[in-house]
């Protein structure tokens, strides 16, 4: 499956803990959008889509959820817990988040703008696509 863990340097002190993203360096593409999303309770799934070009980079700041994956011949389920750790997602890669704490802060990081037409938002029509 096309993913990659990410592991951010922490640049810690007495002070607290501090985490530092550059384009190109620790993320593998140009950065052209950055959401997050928060009170999403736990019963919750989101996502349930694909995307035909889209990249991204997905960093759980606080809290926890589950991110579960899907390219059409593998599936795999990945605990977002840690601030300091990103999990980049490339195209064709079907999507569910769910299992979030009320706390969760899910940041995206993403390689295109916002754009309805590159999401795949049918499971059939995601297998379609990437036969
Ligand atoms: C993804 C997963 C991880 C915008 O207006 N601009 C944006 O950049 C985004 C991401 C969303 N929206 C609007 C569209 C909807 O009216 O915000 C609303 C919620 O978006 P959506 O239902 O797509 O949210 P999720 O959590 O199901 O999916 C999001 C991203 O859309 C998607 O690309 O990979 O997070």
């Amino acid at each position: 499956m096309k993913i990659k863990r990410i592991l951010f340097d922490i640049h810690g002190d007495e002070r607290g803990q501090l985490v530092a993203i550059e384009e190109l360096k620790s993320i593998p593409f140009d950065i052209k959008r950055v959401y997050y999303m928060y009170n999403t309770t736990s019963k919750v799934i989101r996502g349930k889509h694909a995307h035909k070009k889209l990249q991204q980079v997905m960093i759980c700041l606080n809290g926890f959820c589950k991110l579960h994956l899907d390219d059409g011949e593998e599936k795999q389920t990945i605990d977002l817990n840690s601030p300091n750790e990103g999990i980049y997602i490339t195209n064709n890669i079907w999507r569910e988040m769910s299992d979030f704490s009320d706390d969760c802060v899910l940041l995206v990081l993403a390689s295109e703008y916002y754009d309805e037409n590159d999401y795949i938002r049918d499971y059939q029509d995601f297998l379609n696509y990437i036969k």
